[in-house]
């Protein structure tokens, strides 16, 4: 992760008076000894950056600042290159004390909005004093959010980080690639598109259209068929597909007519990328392997839809995985917005696709579900582990199976 270069991390910058624990929160965040600490206030004299993969934000850079609260010659020096970091930060988190909030904090927050930079309030040394009220209520009257934490304890640290995924901007999410950076422009990819019971009349199904829109933006040829037609596309191309995607349903077959040297995947795995965080979520998956009877499992879809008899999320992932684990398995639902408050119950989350939701809200879930040692995974990447087939369906991602298969 080194490797991705700082424009593409999101620029977290730490700012605050002197003394308030801007380096004890970096170190915090970073879990390493990253900034100098010490009691004495002005320690920090120039910008410490730390670049580093915060889940579930992604590639980040923390900037740890000066206080620039003080005066003089050398204060005057340390405030402007603090202010440098005012110039580039894509998300601000001013860091105060439990009921110190001052005029100095106001021109701060000032200058972040004055630059449209979204602002988190830290309340560092919870462990020391906890805000009033009154205090609480005047951050949240600026308009601004506010965690409170202690970064000696560890305390809300957890917050703090959810906290920043929910106000980094937008566009830190989008951009990315569904599948067009996969594959060259030219080359052909097959998608294998089951038309069964399920599928909807007359039209494909979302995932399927993004993958279809993505390879044509991207130059490339997408050619679509059902499990049937697998041979025959396969004989009618000059050279094998770059790729082929399937349904996950229809991994078996699709793995058996597919020679190995062909890389393959399946929509759902895709979207896990792209919606997700396929790392944690493949990661995840490996936690099927340590089900047991009367283990509950947790099964996540974004939309609700009134499920047909041979339903994916109903019937066939549950059956999928008992026979894998060979043993009986609790399974319950949740659709749309509900996410339960308590996730310890559950041994097991297994998300949809999340074609129709937003990628925000879907880390964010990973992140609670993290934050609690509850393992998240999704559709496909439940189908291709329980048929033994999850190492060669992430082939396409040299990266993820590097982290976690070593
Ligand atoms: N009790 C308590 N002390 C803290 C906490 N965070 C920081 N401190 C202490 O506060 C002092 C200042 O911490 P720093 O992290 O160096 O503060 P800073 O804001 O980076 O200070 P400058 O670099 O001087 O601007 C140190 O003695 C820390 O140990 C906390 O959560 N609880
Ligand atoms: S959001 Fe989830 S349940 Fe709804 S169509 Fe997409 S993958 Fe299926
Ligand atoms: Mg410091």
């Amino acid at each position: 992760m080194q490797s991705v270069p700082k424009s593409l991390r999101l620029q977290i910058g730490l700012f605050g008076r002197r003394n308030v624990g801007k380096s004890s929160l970096l170190n915090a965040i970073a879990r390493q000894q990253v900034s100098i600490v010490s009691e004495q206030a002005g320690t920090t004299t120039d910008p410490i950056e730390k670049p580093m993969e915060l889940l579930p934000l992604g590639p980040v850079l923390l900037i740890d600042t000066a206080g620039i609260d003080d005066e003089g010659t050398l204060g005057s020096l340390r405030k402007q290159r603090s202010e440098s970091v005012l110039d580039r930060a894509d998300l601000g988190v001013l860091v105060t004390e439990a009921d110190s909030w001052g005029l100095f904090e106001d021109s701060l927050l000032e200058e972040l909005k004055k630059r449209k930079v979204p602002v988190l309030v830290v309340i560092n040394k919870s462990d020391l004093q906890m805000p009033s009220k009154q205090n609480l209520f005047s951050i949240e009257f600026k308009g601004c959010a506010a965690v409170t934490c202690s970064a000696n304890t560890g305390d809300g640290i957890a917050d703090v980080i959810e906290a920043m995924l929910r106000l980094a901007p937008s566009d830190h999410f989008e951009c990315r690639h569904l599948i067009s950076d996969l594959v060259q422009p030219g080359d052909t990819a097959l998608l294998v598109t089951p038309i069964d019971k399920q599928a909807p009349k007359g039209r494909l199904i979302l995932p399927q259209v993004m993958t279809i829109r993505d390879l044509l933006d991207g130059g490339s040829i997408p050619m679509v068929c059902q499990q049937d037609g697998i041979p025959s596309a396969l004989e009618n191309l000059r050279n094998p597909p770059a790729i082929v995607i399937t349904d996950s349903q229809a991994f078996d077959l699709v793995s058996e007519k597919v020679p190995e040297s062909v890389p393959m995947t399946s929509f759902s795995i895709l979207m896990a990328r792209f919606q997700g965080d396929l790392t944690e979520m493949v990661r995840s998956a490996k936690a099927i392997s340590n089900l047991k009877e009367g283990d509950r499992v947790l099964i996540l879809e974004t939309c609700s839809h009134h499920p047909t008899g041979d339903d994916i999320g109903r019937v066939k992932i549950p059956n999928w995985l008992r026979k894998f684990v060979g043993a009986q398995l609790k399974f319950e639902h949740a659709h749309g917005r509900d996410f339960p408050e308590n996730l310890s119950p559950y041994k097991l989350v297994i998300h949809c696709g999340n074609c129709m939701g937003n990628r925000r809200e879907m880390l964010n879930r990973i992140h609670r579900c993290r934050s609690v040692g509850v393992p998240i995974t999704n559709y496909g990447l439940t189908i291709a582990y329980s048929l033994g087939i999850l190492e060669r369906a992430l082939k396409p991602f040299p990266n993820v199976l590097d982290n976690v298969f070593v």
